[in-house]
């Protein structure tokens, strides 16, 4: 046996605070597809205890405007964590790129500004059928792993804190 000190490791578990909040924001672009994720989030939330009366879901027009109010729930001091759905398809529109891009790039600063894990449940494919199996058929729901993700990241953070991080 090595008496070498083991390495401390930090992961989060599902574990939920009994009064933390959680956030969805939902665009209405492509909403066929991203009402199937907002169920898929509840569905992820709800089976770890976090039921509705806890919940506040915002819908944004376009996964573009998914940054500035997911900005705007973080830093409000409300909310654990803020989960950011929606459904971007490349279809025909050159669009694709800017709107993507920019979804991705603000939830992501969204997080590292304010310290709240934001979680970037946009799904981002080049045809409607690729997004359908991702929405909760063959390929899962990107709702449900955003739920899961923003539990253990949730749960991360409060680790960190009491390690003194
Ligand atoms: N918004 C989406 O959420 N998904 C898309 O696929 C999409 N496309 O393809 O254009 C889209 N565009 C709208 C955009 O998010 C803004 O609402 C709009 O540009 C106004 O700012």
């Amino acid at each position: 046996m090595s008496d070498r000190a083991e390495p401390r490791i930090y992961e989060g578990h599902y574990t939920v605070p009994a009064e933390a909040r959680f956030a969805i924001v939902a665009a209405r672009f492509n909403h066929f597809v991203v009402d199937r994720l907002v169920e898929g989030a509840l569905d992820g939330l709800g089976r770890h205890g976090v039921d509705g009366s806890r919940i506040d879901i915002v819908n944004v027009p376009g996964a573009y405007e998914l940054p500035p109010v997911v900005t705007r729930l973080a830093q409000s001091g409300k909310f654990a964590a803020v989960l950011a759905l929606g459904a971007v398809i490349r279809g025909a529109t050159p669009h694709f790129e800017y709107v993507a891009g920019e979804a991705a790039r603000g939830v992501g600063a969204a997080g590292v500004t304010t310290g709240v894990p934001s979680i970037f449940g946009v799904i981002t494919t080049d045809t409607i059928e690729q997004a359908i199996e991702r929405a909760g058929t063959k390929a899962g729901n990107k709702g449900f792993e955003a739920a899961l993700t923003a539990l253990e990241m949730v749960d991360l953070g409060n680790k960190l804190t009491e390690a003194g991080y």
